[in-house]
């Protein structure tokens, strides 16, 4: 009876140290899922700010996980945001400073280092880097930037073609990478959604959701940019750049309603639907062209008509988003593989949802410097964390490959987040964010700046074809309408920035040349 006793206790300690292990000290190191968007903003995520739609799927990431409160870029823009989170370095470190250039795949990479360290590595859905992805074992990409509907997709041997809507299909190949991959091996998996990027066309299912809602406008939406020469010098403004047809499928078949895009939109945008697919997509719009062109809105009303299709078809296309995050979190609980996966969800950065009356991004003030950062890794991240330090995409490389157990390599310029995930409170080496943007000359004509961010203030320098500094106090100001450059009362806070942000640019080693120019 003893020995039985005895082995009843050992067995109960065995189980303890066994549930200890596999939950405060996992011996073996965590999957990665690296879940992004493209051009998701925070504004449209209810963990941050529940206005304009409910997305449970991603408030469970959150609420069982970590928000973090302070998450920003280092580049508002796609492909040099993709190449700062590969590399972990700012864009003229890892040399992709704009969208037009093409990624140079032979330098190290988080995916490789991973894949070095034993993990399998896949990517799935928008790269947008133009070379061949390097760093995984698989790879599934969209051509650029994809369409919305029956998209092609590039592999290591071929162009293969896909039936359906991007955002399932993505989801979709992401399950079956899951469920055939060696189980012997942890794995890193990016699933880089195409949604919810211009020209923003929702899934069928989805079309007639939200058609009688009026959201809310944002209290910028006439912004007149005073004092601000660059923000008024841009061309992504509902009012002027939003295009009727491209933008909002205003495709009448009379061809009365010409805009720039009419063609783009017709032959581009929705060539790929097939017939039945065009049907109900045309049903849809075809009562609310003909209100459109009865109504003939102008001025402030138009504005604010434009902005509530916008604000529909995007909503539209993220509520498809939300509930494929749901599919992957339940095939996760299913697989028995919550426990030791750490899910990362972002966007590449913020975009406008009408503040200061605007689509895009790229600027350096916040709801496009912001993107949403959410994480779920049960073995350290404590459920509803909280982290409100200053973060940026250069620590996602660094994260992942410290979590991996990999050692960071010394020319990775971002930190690693851990102490953070663990429920520290401060992240040594990091009192101010460092941003650098240069796809100027180009579309939506955003100036070239830099500038430093730090938790209250904002010092940006628009340089190039203009030499104009903007200064915003985001406590007074969050709302960044206020350039108080030249005010009195902040020129010592002005001084000192510009102090710690020369401090930064030599930190991080950026000497670009166009800027050096300027400050002759
Ligand atoms: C496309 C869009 C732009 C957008 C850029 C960059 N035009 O060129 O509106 O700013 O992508 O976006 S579109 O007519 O092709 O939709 S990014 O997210 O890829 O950087
Ligand atoms: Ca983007």
């Amino acid at each position: 009876m003893k020995i039985y006793l005895l082995l009843f206790v050992f067995a109960i300690i065995f189980i303890h140290c066994q549930s200890e292990r596999s939950i405060k000290h996992p011996n073996s190191p965590p999957n990665i899922i690296f879940i992004m968007t493209d051009d998701h903003s925070y504004q449209t995520l209810s963990a941050y700010d529940d206005r304009f739609i409910q997305t449970p799927n991603l408030d469970r990431i959150a609420h069982e996980g970590a928000i973090f409160r302070n998450s920003f870029v280092s580049n508002s823009i796609c492909a040099p945001s993709r190449a700062v989170m590969l590399t972990g370095k700012h864009s003229h470190m890892n040399g992709h400073i704009n969208n037009t250039l093409t990624f140079d795949g032979s330098q190290p990479t988080f995916p490789k280092y991973l894949q070095k360290a034993g993990y399998q590595t896949a990517l799935i859905g928008k790269w947008h880097l133009k070379s061949l992805p390097t760093g995984f074992d698989h790879f599934e990409v969209l051509r650029g930037q994809g369409d919305y509907y029956n998209t092609p997709f590039i592999t290591k041997d071929d162009t293969i073609p896909s039936e359906g809507y991007v955002t399932d299909v993505i989801t979709n190949k992401s399950l079956d990478w899951l469920t055939d991959r060696d189980t012997s091996r942890p794995f890193c998996l990016l699933v880089h959604h195409k949604a919810t990027h211009r020209v923003w066309m929702p899934p069928l299912k989805y079309l007639d959701s939200l058609e009688n809602h009026e959201f809310d406008y944002p209290e910028t939406l006439f912004d007149n940019y005073v004092g601000r020469e660059a923000a008024a010098a841009q061309k992504m403004s509902i009012d002027k750049d939003m295009d009727l047809v491209y933008d909002l499928k205003m495709l009448d078949e009379e061809g009365e309603i010409k805009t720039k895009y009419r063609e783009m939109y017709e032959r581009g945008r929705i060539k790929n639907l097939n017939e039945e697919e065009r049907k109900i997509w045309d049903d849809h719009f075809k009562p609310i062209i003909e209100e459109f062109k009865q109504a003939k809105r102008a001025g402030a009303d138009l504005v604010k008509w434009k902005y509530q299709r916008y604000m529909r078809d995007y909503i539209r296309c993220l509520m498809s988003v939300d509930d494929n995050i749901g599919r992957l979190l339940d095939y996760l609980d299913q697989n028995n593989l919550s426990e030791n996966t750490l899910v990362v969800y972002t966007s590449d950065q913020g975009f406008y949802m009408g503040e200061h009356g605007w689509f895009d991004k790229r600027f350096m003030y916040e709801e496009s410097m912001r993107t949403p950062l959410l994480m779920r890794y049960p073995a350290i991240i404590k459920p509803k964390s909280e982290i409100t330090e200053l973060v940026q995409n250069i620590d996602y490389a660094p994260t992942f490959l410290d979590l991996a157990g990999v050692p960071i390599p010394n020319d990775m310029q971002g930190l690693s987040l851990v102490p953070l995930l663990k429920g520290e409170n401060s992240l040594p080496g990091r009192d101010a964010l460092y941003y650098h943007y240069y796809e100027f000359p180009n579309e939506h004509m955003v100036k070239r700046h830099y500038g430093i961010r730090t938790d209250r203030y904002k010092l940006i320098h628009f340089y190039n074809d203009i030499d104009d500094w903007e200064f915003y106090d985001l406590k007074e100001d969050p709302q960044e309408m206020h350039n108080l450059i030249d005010d009195s009362n902040y020129e010592n806070t002005i001084d000192s920035l510009k102090s710690e942000l020369e401090k930064l640019r030599i930190h991080y080693k950026d000497d670009s040349d166009d800027i050096a120019e300027i400050k002759k």
